[in-house]
Parts: structure tokens; sequence; C-alpha cells
């Protein structure tokens, strides 16, 4: 029988669908146009084919024997409380199969400030564990051999204090620097673009990579010195292609920036580390990994390291947040089992798998367990981690391999046009393409375009409670400032305002290592704020610029019934009124999450409110004077850090105090069901949780605003 060509299966495909095959065609946000078949044809020009695993380009995996000789570290991020309390979940989970330790440090700490800062009461020991001298760091690796199991932090803003008090705990262990192995996030660009847990402007904290880069490289082997990371473009909104090129751009960054130093680029290049999302395109992430090797190969040859290793991409990945919904969460398990065979398939070094109650509040011990079995299963029964990349060869990896390289290689371009990622991010170009990015695809899901199991379609019709994890914030706080008061009388004055006043000096002369002089503050105890307050001093505060992005989501809607009849009532709200609707946008606390509030901003706006969006790191005392002055109609609270309990209250009283008490206050973002009636019982008109509709938030908001004036 004579071999059948691709023109005789879009016959027969044609004879099937009974329309073109090219209507199955699904064009993804990255704009690459998914075909139903891919043959060889697909791949006939792609260059990347024909290598091996642990041989540049590392297409095929860093490592010859990949997850054959060794699987990847199953480390799951983690951290919560009070270091006791981390402390002993970390113990547990080792006990229970988790291959290493991923800090998360509460945003008091993210932000450099101890646990005593009036900025920070609502945050202390949320989303995170609390962290203010090495007598914390101390307690939080008690008993975990530090030159055996590796550790990684996810820190970038107060990232000197941090490691500085890692390295002492290690020294007090018995374990010198040279032995201790793990992990520094210190990827600061991505912070500006994106996370927002910054404390420095953009130079000094380039600066402050660098010297970390230049400590580890020549006192710590054995660690990485960074995790430059897309995971949080990826939360963010972005698309694939752009997480991927703005991540590979950033590398490219701070590797100028330790050759810039003077350091060679073969004595830190091979403790360079990566960090990506893995969401529910499940080829296509995998993908995203093969290209990502590829690329980063391309972009080092660029310096010339004589190391191979030098030109290898080593990367952890995490399951995506964002996809998680809180709407029937078990589907949850079930998205981040796929999303970590994807990871696998893409040949990730270090895995975490979220918990599938992330969407509404910390993981509890249960589902935290299931978690980490997902990745043990994964190891254990599918036997995936017998044969080195499996989906090499085939046609429709390999030719999206190769079209996600392109894709990003020509984003990588554009930013390089501008002169480098510091530029870049300066210029607001990234921030600008994954805000859009984000509107886009939340149109989408409104739409029902991108079909969400349990959320836009298979709704429940009702939804039961699940068991969550509540910290007492309160008695946190209470703890850590009692313990920091214990460490203060202990110390030795002297020697750390010594020790402080020599790291004021290297910050202040560009001379010198600040990690340096840093772990010489921390052997004294100074405090993790007192060492960011010496270098806040000298290297001032970043203060973000605000910009809300239009007409995007109203785009997606254009001309379509639910929103002109909403663009309607906005219509006469403003005619009651004498002016469109005013809403404020408000992000309260240490909480640097905006995508929920950006995204907001920028579909009310398209909607037809006047739209205030309100600055970073406000006090609830600082918004409600902004929302008195603004004359604002309603503020809307994001809240992702969990801090709603304590903040949306306090923002209530506050307006009132300031004759705002008529502001109507709506909360939206990451709140469990259950705090629901507390809020409403503290002043609040309305609780928007996860997977909200857009729409459906400013029809209520509507009917909150008209029910005032009925009033
Ligand atoms: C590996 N090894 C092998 C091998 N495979 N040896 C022989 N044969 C094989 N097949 C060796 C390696 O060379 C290495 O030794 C050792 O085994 C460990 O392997 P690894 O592959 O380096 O794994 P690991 O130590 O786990 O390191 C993985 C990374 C590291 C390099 C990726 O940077 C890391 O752990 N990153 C985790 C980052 C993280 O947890 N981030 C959380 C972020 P040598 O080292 O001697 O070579 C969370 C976050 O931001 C959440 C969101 C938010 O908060 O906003």
């Amino acid at each position: 029988m004579a071999k059948k060509t691709f023109g005789d299966w879009m016959a027969l495909a044609e004879k099937e669908l009974k329309a073109p095959p090219e209507s199955l065609v699904w064009r993804t946000p990255e704009g690459i146009d998914v075909k139903p078949l891919y043959t060889e044809g697909d791949i006939e020009n792609a260059k990347h084919l024909g290598s091996l695993p642990g041989f540049a380009p590392f297409t095929r995996g860093p490592r010859a024997t990949m997850y054959a000789g060794r699987p990847w570290t199953i480390r799951q991020y983690a951290g919560f409380s009070t270091a006791e309390a981390s402390n002993a979940f970390y113990r547990k989970a080792l006990q229970s199969g988790q291959q290493g330790v991923s800090v998360a440090f509460d945003l008091a700490t993210h932000r450099g400030y101890d646990s005593d800062h009036p900025r920070v009461v609502g945050d202390v020991g949320k989303a995170g564990v609390a962290i203010d001298s090495v007598e914390d760091m101390k307690i939080l690796f008690d008993d975990i051999p530090l030159d055996k199991v590796s550790v990684s932090m996810t820190m970038n803003g107060a990232v000197i204090p941090i490691l500085a008090n890692f390295i002492v705990a290690g020294e007090e262990q018995g374990v010198s620097k040279a032995e201790l192995s793990g992990t520094i996030q210190n990827d600061i660009l991505k912070e500006f673009m994106v996370r927002n847990t910054y404390i420095y402007p953009p130079e000094p904290s380039m600066r402050i990579v660098a010297d970390i880069i230049e400590y580890t490289a020549k006192q710590m082997p054995k660690f990485n010195s960074i995790s430059i990371s897309g995971y949080h473009m990826q939360e963010a909104g972005a698309t694939l292609v752009q997480e991927l090129a703005f991540t590979l751009a950033d590398g490219r960054e701070y590797v100028r920036a330790a050759i810039a130093k003077g350091l060679n680029v073969d004595d830190f290049a091979g403790r360079l580390s990566f960090f990506f999302a893995i969401g529910m395109n499940f080829f296509m992430e995998a993908a995203k990994l093969r290209a990502a090797r590829l690329l980063w190969t391309r972009i080092m040859e660029e310096f010339k390291p004589q190391k191979a290793s030098s030109l290898m991409m080593r990367t952890h990945c995490q399951t995506s947040g964002v996809s998680l919904q809180e709407q029937d969460p078990y589907n949850n398990i079930v998205r981040t089992a796929f999303e970590a065979m994807s990871a696998v398939l893409g040949g990730t070094q270090s895995l975490h798998t979220n918990s599938f109650d992330e969407a509404i509040a910390l993981p509890t011990d249960f589902s935290a367990r299931i978690a980490r079995n997902t990745q043990l299963i994964l190891q254990h029964e599918t036997g995936v981690t017998k044969v080195v990349d499996p989906l090499a060869g085939s046609y429709y990896v390999e030719a999206l391999t190769n079209e996600l390289a392109d894709k990003a290689w020509t984003l990588i371009g554009e930013v390089e046009a501008l002169g480098g990622m510091t530029k870049a991010v300066n210029e607001g170009l990234p921030k600008r393409l994954i805000e859009e990015a984000a509107t886009r695809r939340q149109a989408a899901v409104d739409r029902g375009d991108e079909v969400i199991v349990g959320v836009n379609k298979y709704r429940l019709d009702t939804e039961e409670d699940i068991e969550i994890l509540a910290i007492d914030n309160a008695a946190v706080r209470t703890a850590q400032v009692k313990r920091i008061g214990e460490t203060k009388r202990r110390r030795d004055q002297a020697r750390v305002t010594s020790a402080l006043d020599q790291l004021g000096l290297v910050a202040m002369s560009g001379q010198g290592n600040l990690l340096e002089a840093a772990v010489e503050a921390a052997r004294a105890r100074a405090t993790v704020g007192e060492i960011s307050d010496t270098m806040r001093h000298i290297f001032g505060d970043h203060a973000a610029e605000l910009e809300v992005i239009k007409d995007v989501y109203g785009q997606a809607y254009r001309g379509e019934p639910e929103l002109e009849v909403l663009k309607d009532r906005m219509a006469v709200a403003a005619r009651v009124l004498g002016r469109e609707p005013r809403i404020m946008v408000a992000k309260l606390g240490q909480d640097g999450h905006d995508r929920g509030a950006k995204v907001i901003a920028s579909a009310f706006g398209d909607i037809g409110f006047d739209v205030l969006a309100g600055p970073l790191f406000q006090t609830p005392e600082e918004a409600a004077d902004l929302a008195v002055a603004s004359k604002v109609d309603v503020i809307g609270m994001s809240s992702l850090a969990a801090g709603h309990k304590t903040l949306a209250p306090q923002l209530v009283e506050a307006l009132k105090a300031r004759g705002g008490g008529d502001i109507i206050v709506v909360v939206g973002g990451v709140i469990p069901r259950q705090d629901y009636a507390y809020l409403m019982e503290n002043g609040v008109a309305a609780v928007f949780g996860p997977g909200t509709n857009v729409l459906d938030a400013a029809n209520e908001v509507l009917d909150l605003l008209e029910g005032k004036r009925r009033n």
C-alpha cells in the first residue's frame, strides 16, 4: 500500500470534520498556533535536534543520566508563624519523604522590617515565617543538619541580612560556610517587575546581587548564589514566552553585573540557578524547560566560558499557583499532578507541588502530605524516572521547543535593544506586557473562552468549606517582640554599633562586600531590621510608579451585551453622582501581590469607573487618608497574603475616624469563605473571593452604590 501523505491526512480530516482542519488550530496566549497534527515536516528546520543529555546545549537535560541516576529533589516551599512552628513542620516533612528544605519568609522579613515595626502589624508570621535575628534562624534549623540538607531561601529584598543570618546559624551549628549547600533567590529584577518585595532602588539592588554572587563564588562553593525566577512572572499573568524571555534576559543581566565586579565567568556561572512556573499547558510547559536550557547555553556562550558547567541551566519548578481554584478545591490535586508530570518531563532538578488549598489559605498538614506524595508517587510508581527526556523526538514537543525558543529569542532581542533588562525594567516594558497578558486572560476566563472546571463551567451548586490553617498573627507578633527584646538585652551593643557602622561604610563607599560586612553584624546579633535600615539610610527606598493599563479588558468584551448593560448602569450612576463613580484599589501592609489589584483597576477603568490605584505597602490609616482626600465612593482592598482579618477592620475604623464612614469597603483576593462573616461584621460590604467574574463584581459594587443612595 502506498505511504499516505500529509495531503491525504488533510483530505481525510476534512471529510471527518466536515470543515477544514485549520479550523481546529488553537491559538495560545503566546501567539503559537497549535495544530491538530504534527509530522516530520514540522521539525525539518529545527536546528536544536540531535543533542544528548549532559552535553551543551543541554536541551535534553543538564545531567547525562538525569533521574535514572538521581531523581529530582522534592523541595516543598513552606514556612509560617514562628521559627519553632516552621522547624517542626520541616522536620516532619523531611521524615516523610521531602528531600530539601525551602523557606517561605513572612512579608515583614521580606521587606526588611523587624516584627515589632508598626508598619507590619498585619503581616508578621502570616504568609511565611518571621525571622528577626540569628536567634530565630538557629531555631528554624534546629536538628536539621545544614551540611546534609540543602536549604533554599526565597529572599530578595532583605537578602543581605537573611543570608548573613543563615551563614552564622550554620557556623553556630558547627557547619562552615564552605559546606553549606542550598540556594538564595536573590533575584531583584523580577521583584521590580512583578513580585514587589524590593526595598532599595534598582542600582544598589543590583550591587547587592553582585556582592552575593562574589561572596558565594569565593567562600561558598556548594551554594547557588541566585535563583533567576520566571515563576512570579507567570503568576502575574505572563505568557510562557514572556516568562522565558524575561527570565533569561534577567540572567544575562546578572552575569554582566558579576563580570563588571571583576569576577571570572567560570568562577560563578556554574552556581547560577533558575526557577520556573509550570502551568496547565502540559506539553508547552515541558517544551519551555527544554527551550530554556537551549537558550541559556546560547546566551552564556557570549561570555566565552571554559567550563561546560558554565553553559548549563539547572532549574527548580513550582506548579502554578494561579491555576489553583477556590471552587471545588479538590480539583487542584489533579491540576497539580498534571503540572508536576509536565515539570518532570521537561527535566526539572527540583520541584515544589502546591497544596490543593493554597488558593484559599496556608496548607494544612493534610494538604501538604498530598502535595508531597504527588511527587513521591511520580518518583516511585510511574516509571517516569527511568528514561532520560522521554519526550524527545515527539514532532509536537520538538516543534514547540523550537517555536518557543524562537519567539523568546525575539523578545530577548527587544530587551537588548532597550539596553538590557535593568533599562527595560526601568522603562516598564516587561511589567506592561505582563499586565496586558494578565488582563487579556481574565477577560478570556470571564467570557468562558478559557474553561476552568468548577469555576466557569461545571460549577457546584453548593461549595463545602474545607479545613484551613489559620495563624494567630497577634500571638506570633507578641512572641517575636519578646525575643527581639531578649536578644537586644543580651548582646554587646558596642559590637553591634561598630558592625553596623562598618556595613554603612561599605554601602556608602561602594568598596568591599555588603554580605561580608553583614555577616559580622549578624554574629553580633544585629537584627534584620537594623541591617536593612543601615542600608536603607544610604540607598533609599524604592517607590514604584503606578500605571494602570487601558482598553485590554474592554476590548475583549467590545459590543457584547453584558458590558453594554453594565455601561448603561454606569452612565446612570454617573448622572446621579454628577461624576463617574470613583473607586480606589488599595493594597495594604507588605503584600505586594498586585496582579489582582492591577487587573481589577484596569477592568473597572474600562467599565467606566474613575479608578485610583493606591500605592503599595500602605498602612490602613494612610489608605484612609488618601481615600477621604480623593473623595472616593468605594475602596476595593485586595489581599493575597492573609492579612485581611487584621487590615480590613482597621481600614474601616480609620475611615470612620476621618469622616469617611460612608465609603463602601469591599475586599477581594485570597479570602477563605470562613472569614466572610467576620469581615462583614466588621464593616466590609462585600467579599470577592478567587474566581470572581469581574463584571459580576462591578455589578455588585453598583448595587451597593445604588443601595447607599436609597438609604
Ligand atoms: C543530580 N546530581 C547528580 C545527578 N543529578 N549526580 C549524579 N547523577 C545524576 N543524575 C547531583 C548534582 O550535581 C548536585 O550535586 C546534587 O546531585 C543535587 O542535585 P541538583 O540537581 O543540583 O538539585 P538541588 O540540590 O535540589 O538543586 C536544584 C537547584 C537549586 C539547582 C535548582 O537552585 C534549588 O534547589 N532551587 C530551589 C529553589 C526554591 O526552592 N525556590 C522556591 C521559590 P552538586 O551540587 O555537587 O553538583 C518559592 C517561591 O518563590 C514561591 C512564590 C512566592 O513566594 O512568591
